[in-house]
């Protein structure tokens, strides 16, 4: 029986919260260790370091929650289980592995300690871990089978160290569970070979009166900065990846990568604007801190015999990606294993579902290659349609509106448009519309905000020889790397709206 905790649900009680193509689009699979230093560009607007432009590249990448309670049936352990109940019996992380990279994933995070404490390597720092465990005779190390897993398939390796712990009797006396904190930390980073991603929770259930313990982030991100220099840390406050603000899969419509660090000054922080800031980002911010978009494939985090029929469906997986990746976000999926050690059919299904799904649509740009012309600085126009993120359009003379205009194929029937800005020099774009030429005359086909890494929108199925992008607002010389056209599974493909057909 699942025990939710009351509040589960809603993660900003008590001070409380962070949470969370590659395949046909080229994921940055295996790529030489990025730094976290800004790119060099010009400009006053926060830019990517390279490795955040890495890890907004990856697109998709797999979170596994796995801990004693696979096998108690909680949320969240108390700390009290004891390491005996942890013994899966079949577990191979490969399989794991195997599925997120044959799915297009590109990473993936373990819970190498939730707030139950337990820690899935053989830690030096306590005895709550797999080494009391009968899982391989007590001599098994979940971290290293994981970390190897990862690397035989080409993923990049992720760590989420819960630092509220309900076993740790040190919890709560300052300096005394930072030491504690950071030597486990130091031995993740130290012993598994490169780390990607660090994920920092916020969340905290003491209630009142319950042991308090306040982090010493600065010492946290300096530890790892100094072991693991490439890596990239999450939290609701960063430093370098901000909780997008729900577990539900959706990042804001609008939704800048740039922040106001003092909206959100520590993960946990629950004051009233901290929501809409995790959300929508901040035009104006003068940090760099792309939203990570966290939710589960399942209800819960962890594995439930009673969630087994509650798996997402491949569509609405898609739709996720739609409402992630396709809002400026990383899409965080949560697959957890059963207690036997592997992911359940069900959730293999529904994983090879959506990448079905994901990557029929993706196939084809119905775009690539197209003649653009331009506001201006039409020279350089064709660079939306050459498949090359690196490449880019921009207009004239410093202005910060333009248009692109794409000649398409008469038989190009397209349902998605896929914008993307060239991000390694900034995000700039405010608002953009998108016309489509009909009877003579342009008509609106969609409107947006923000463009960022991906922007994706749906609209009914089209065709049109004319298809217009205009940049209506940007903070900064708009720089547009690509305007793709895709047609999904979906739509009714029996009568396409044929935009143009009495004009071309
Ligand atoms: C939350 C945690 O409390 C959940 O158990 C889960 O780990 C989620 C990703 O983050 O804050």
């Amino acid at each position: 029986m699942t025990t939710l905790p009351s509040h589960w649900t809603r993660r900003g009680f008590l001070g409380a919260s962070t949470a969370g193509l590659a395949g046909a689009l080229a994921p940055a699979i295996g790529s030489a260790a990025p730094t976290c230093a800004p790119l060099p560009t010009a400009g006053t607007r926060p830019r990517p370091s390279a490795a955040q432009l890495a890890w907004q590249r990856e697109e998709l990448s797999m979170f596994v929650h796995f801990s004693v309670n696979t096998f108690t049936g909680r949320e969240w352990g108390d700390g009290s289980e004891s390491p005996q109940v942890f013994n899966p019996t079949a577990l191979d992380a490969r399989q794991w592995a195997r599925t997120a990279r044959a799915c297009g994933f590109a990473s993936m995070i373990l819970t190498a300690k939730h707030h139950d404490g337990f820690c899935l390597w053989p830690t030096k720092t306590t005895a709550h871990s797999v080494a009391s465990s009968p899982w391989r005779g007590g001599k098994g190390d979940l971290v290293r089978e994981f970390t190897d897993a990862c690397r035989a398939e080409g993923l990049g390796v992720g760590f989420y160290l819960s630092p509220w712990d309900r076993n740790a009797a040190i919890y709560g006396e300052g300096k005394a569970y930072d030491d504690f904190y950071i030597e486990q930390l130091a031995e993740l980073l130290t012993s598994y070979g490169p780390v990607a991603e660090l994920w920092f929770d916020g969340a905290n259930g003491e209630g009142p009166g319950g042991k308090r313990q306040q982090y010493d982030w600065a010492r946290i991100h300096r530890t790892v900065r100094a072991l693991q220099p490439h890596a990239v840390m999450f939290s609701d406050a960063g430093p370098d990846l901000r909780w997008i603000g729900n577990e539900s899969g959706s990042a804001g419509s609008t939704c800048w990568a740039s922040v106001d660090p003092a909206r959100v000054p520590r993960p946990g922080a629950d004051d009233p604007w901290t929501g809409e800031a995790l959300q929508q980002g901040d035009p104006h911010g003068a940090v760099w801190r792309p939203g990570e978009t966290d939710v589960s494939i399942r209800p819960g985090w962890f594995w439930h015999a009673e969630q087994d029929a509650r798996v997402r469906t491949p569509q609405n997986l898609l739709d996720l990606y739609f409402t992630s990746v396709g809002r400026n976000s990383k899409l965080l999926l949560n697959v957890p294993p059963t207690p036997q050690g592997l992911f359940h059919d069900n959730d293999v299904r529904a994983l090879r579902g959506f990448a079905q799904l994901r990557t029929a649509m993706l196939a084809r740009d119905l775009a690539a290659g197209a003649p653009v012309t331009a506001s201006s600085n039409g020279a350089t126009a064709a660079h939306a349609t050459d498949g090359d993120r690196d490449s880019f359009w921009m207009p004239a003379g410093g202005a910060r509106e333009g248009w692109l205009e794409l000649a398409l194929p008469a038989d190009a029937a397209f349902d998605v448009i896929r914008l993307e800005e060239a991000i390694a020099h900034g995000q700039h774009v405010s608002n953009y519309r998108i016309d489509a030429w009909r009877d003579g005359c342009w008509q609106p086909l969609a409107w947006g905000t923000t463009i960022g890494h991906c922007k994706l929108d749906r609209v009914p199925p089209t065709r049109t020889p004319r298809l217009r992008v205009a940049i209506e607002h940007a903070y900064d010389v708009p720089r547009i790397a690509r305007v793709g056209l895709y047609r999904s599974a979906g739509g009714d493909w029996s009568r396409p709206d044929h935009h143009g057909d009495t004009d071309a």
